[in-house]
């Protein structure tokens, strides 16, 4: 009888340059964290020891990207780079027509613009800070149109990034199509915890927007993270190449806009990109009054170059995997110490449910805030808030108060190793031990936009 024997994956690179880390006293994070207004947003690099802010921008580079680099043509007008661009957007990802922008939001910026109009509603599977921002600054409101399972950390649906299309539907017939320039949609959906979109649902929404003339923009910024959770949980597709499944999910959608600064492992970049030559024209015409020349976009030609290059690379089988392997390694050895955790782990980070964990502090204290300055207090981890702070107010003024409050540990591709992660997981286990003398915040500061990137806090 042939034995099978456990078979571990590895990561598909090896290390060629390290970059040091500090490491600090108690009594130097506790000042720090102070200064910074126990906002981790605020505090410098310098007195952070393992950096899980956040995913964007913090990539290893390849080798290849970083030779790339030294072939950036720099001309202001038709730089080589950002034809190889266009070529590599085309081929792995099938759009027609790419505008380059500084980052995620610059793109956003452009199609809120062109596409939106005051009193127009966009429906999205869940909100994101810079995106709803976007709408609202154009005049839209923002419409939720996830499914219920996402915002129940407990709840084990394996595609929590899906659409109800029940609340589409009531949308459309209460406002008409009309009034709905387009549907969002978010592959890997970052604010419900990383969490993926299947192929049948996107093929649904496709088919019911075809038939009332609505757009799909989708939001690809995690997307080769998405086309993984498919490849392993939806069935007809375990056999299936990741940029096959990435092809396939653009296939369904209208146009994008992407922060190249996640999956597409570059430090700086983005992009809006369209099948439609109308949306394309108007684009040009704006990139140039908002990010620079329809041929660069706020880019320098060597960030392009490296965009086209990590484009390839972030859609490659075992890159992929060892990316989410290292998300779910994190995630179990949380697990074994029974950190409350948002269920299924997430393709990018490993949210923490701070209601659990801190079910003492009411929202409006700020638990997940709160518990983020603590991880950093006690080991120089710095996480980020993904809680009522980031969800911020209304135009009316009025705060949201999302189901969710998590803090999330964002793993940067291609950085960390797996002592690192086992570092984190034992500094989360030794809060969750002194969780009862933790106490909430009040908000002395409050900024107008995106408050989550500068209010500061005071403990209670
Ligand atoms: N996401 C993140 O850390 C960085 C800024 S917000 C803390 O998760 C999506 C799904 C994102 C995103 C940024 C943007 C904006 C759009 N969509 O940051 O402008 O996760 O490149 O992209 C951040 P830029």
């Amino acid at each position: 009888m042939a034995t099978t024997y456990h078979r571990s994956w590895a990561e598909p690179y090896k290390m060629k340059m390290v970059e040091l880390l500090r490491m600090t006293t108690r009594a130097q994070r506790l000042k720090a964290i102070r200064d910074a207004g126990f906002n981790t947003f605020l505090l410098p690099s310098k007195d952070v020891y393992i950096d899980l802010l956040t995913d964007s921008g913090t990539s290893a580079m390849s080798d290849r990207q970083w030779a790339g680099m030294m072939q950036g043509d720099e001309s202001y007008a038709g730089s080589q780079n950002f034809y190889h661009l266009e070529k590599a957007v085309h081929a792995y990802y099938g759009y027609k027509y790419l505008v380059p922008t500084h980052q995620g939001r610059g793109a956003e910026n452009l199609l809120s613009k062109i596409l939106i109009k005051p009193g127009d509603i966009i429906p999205g599977n869940m909100y994101f800070t810079t995106t709803r921002l976007h709408q609202e600054l154009a005049g839209g409101t923002f419409a939720d149109i996830i499914i219920d399972e996402a915002h129940d950390p407990q709840n084990e649906h394996p595609f929590k990034g899906n659409v109800d299309l029940n609340k589409l539907e009531k949308l459309v017939k209460k406002h008409g199509p009309e009034k709905i320039p387009y549907v969002c949609i978010a592959t890997n959906v970052n604010m419900a915890g990383g969490q993926p979109i299947s192929l049948a649902n996107l093929r649904e929404l496709w088919n019911y927007t075809r038939q009332h003339g609505i757009r799909i923009i989708h939001d690809m910024t995690r997307v080769a993270e998405n086309a993984y959770f498919i490849q392993q949980r939806e069935p007809g597709y375990a056999k299936m190449s990741i940029q096959r499944i990435v092809k396939a999910i653009c296939s369904y959608t209208d146009g994008a806009t992407m922060s190249a600064k996640k999956d597409a492992l570059v430090n700086i970049g983005g992009f809006l990109a369209t099948n439609e030559w109308e949306v394309y024209e108007e684009a040009r015409n704006l990139v140039v009054v908002y990010e620079g020349l329809h041929t660069y976009g706020g880019m320098a030609g060597r960030d392009m170059e490296a965009m086209a290059i990590g484009i390839e690379e972030s859609l490659n089988d075992n890159h992929i995997h060892a990316r989410v392997g290292q998300v779910e390694y994190l995630g179990h050895r949380m697990e074994e110490f029974d950190i409350p955790l948002v269920r299924p782990i997430g393709g990018h980070g490993v949210f923490v449910d701070a209601r659990r964990f801190l079910p003492h502090i009411p929202q409006d204290k700020f638990p997940a805030q709160a518990l983020a300055a603590e991880i950093y207090l006690d080991s120089g981890v710095r996480t980020m808030e993904r809680g009522i702070v980031s969800a911020g107010r209304k135009p009316n003024g009025e705060q949201y108060f999302p189901k969710l409050e998590l803090v999330r540990f964002t793993i940067p591709r291609r950085v960390y190793t797996q002592a690192h992660m086992d570092v984190v997981a034992e500094s989360a286990n030794a809060v969750l031990h002194r969780r009862n003398r933790i106490k909430g915040l009040n908000m002395v500061y409050e900024p107008k936009y995106l408050r989550f990137f500068q209010a500061r806090f005071e403990r209670l």
